[in-house]
């Protein structure tokens, strides 16, 4: 079963196409189409997630998963949330959000600094499936004060764990699998699927 993976996100496609083709799905990243990105345009990650899944089912007839996520900071009241791709411009690099949410927390005091990654998976069996499988999972942490690890992508080096005591790009793929946000949506996206 061809299914297009509907991101542009080379981080997300290393953590879920392995075992979405372990799964025995035959995953296609959006990239090998040449198509364009879906507008953001929803208040929700759920939204986004259809949005995205959506526009890649039209443009290439297949079904197709897609993966909106972000991270909550307590102190900040929820932000980044939906716009943490682009908390710090809509071009900005993944250095660069990272050194804005260290900005923005930096008065705030070690025991405040509670975050939580959240992960929508959606899968669309076909462009205007009126009942797209959807699954969230989340992960809590701590923002640290300078990054660490050179693993991941996003806000990864700036996410520890207490339970591991590591940030998240100090974990192998697998390990942060496990845990994150991503590796419990897709559990969870892998038994619906199962279940028809
Ligand atoms: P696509 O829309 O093409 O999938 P994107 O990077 O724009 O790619 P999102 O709009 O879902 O995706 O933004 C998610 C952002 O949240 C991402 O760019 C990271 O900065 C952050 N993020 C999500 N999951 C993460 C993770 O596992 N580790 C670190 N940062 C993560």
């Amino acid at each position: 079963q061809k299914v297009v993976l509907a991101t542009g996100n080379a981080g997300k496609v290393r953590e879920l196409a392995d075992l979405l083709e372990r799964f025995g799905l035959d995953v296609i990243a959006q990239t090998e189409f040449g198509i364009d990105s879906a507008e953001e345009t929803g208040m929700t990650f759920i939204e986004n997630a259809i949005l995205k899944a959506r526009h890649a089912a039209q443009a290439t007839g297949l079904p197709a998963i897609a993966d909106d996520s972000g991270l909550a900071v307590q102190a900040l009241g929820g932000a980044p949330g939906i716009y943490s791709a682009r908390y710090a411009g809509v071009d900005a690099s993944d250095r660069q959000n990272l050194e804005k949410l260290l900005h923005a927390l930096e008065n705030v005091p070690d025991g405040q600094r509670q975050a939580h990654f959240h992960c929508v998976l959606v899968y669309l069996r076909h462009a205007d499936d009126p009942t797209p499988l959807v699954c969230h999972g989340s992960w809590a942490g701590e923002i640290t004060r300078v990054p660490a690890g050179e693993g991941g992508f996003g806000y990864d080096p700036v996410f520890f764990v207490p339970a591991v005591g590591k940030t998240a790009a100090e974990m192998g793929r697998d390990e942060k699998r496990g845990l994150s946000h991503r590796g419990q949506a897709l559990k969870l996206l892998m038994e619906a699927m199962r279940n028809g």
